[in-house]
C-alpha cells in the first residue's frame, strides 16, 4: 500500500487526536522553542509539538491532552501561555 503523502510517522488514520494552541508572548527565538518543546513533550499524550517563533504560537497534538499539565510544563520551561 501506497504510504499517504504528508502522514507523519507512527499516524494512524482515524485515531483520536486532539490539537491544542497556545499562544507564549516571551517567546523570541528559536531557542525559547527549543526550550517549550522539550519541556511539553515530556507531557502525558503529547505526540508532538510545533512552536511558530513568528506568530508565538505552540500548537500540540496528541491525545487526551491536560491544559493544566500543559501550562505547567511550558511554565516550566521558563514561559506563561497566555
Ligand atoms: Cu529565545
Amino acid at each position: 500500500m501506497r504510504p499517504l503523502l504528508g502522514t507523519p510517522l507512527g499516524y494512524t488514520p482515524g485515531e483520536m487526536t486532539e490539537t491544542v494552541t497556545y499562544n507564549v508572548p516571551k517567546i523570541h527565538c528559536a531557542h525559547c522553542g527549543a526550550s517549550i518543546k522539550e519541556e511539553v513533550s515530556e507531557v502525558a499524550g503529547v505526540a508532538s509539538v510545533e512552536v511558530d517563533v513568528d506568530t508565538k504560537v505552540v500548537t500540540i497534538h496528541g491525545e487526551s491532552l491536560d491544559d493544566t499539565a500543559l501550562r505547567a510544563a511550558i511554565k516550566e520551561a521558563g514561559y506563561e501561555a497566555a
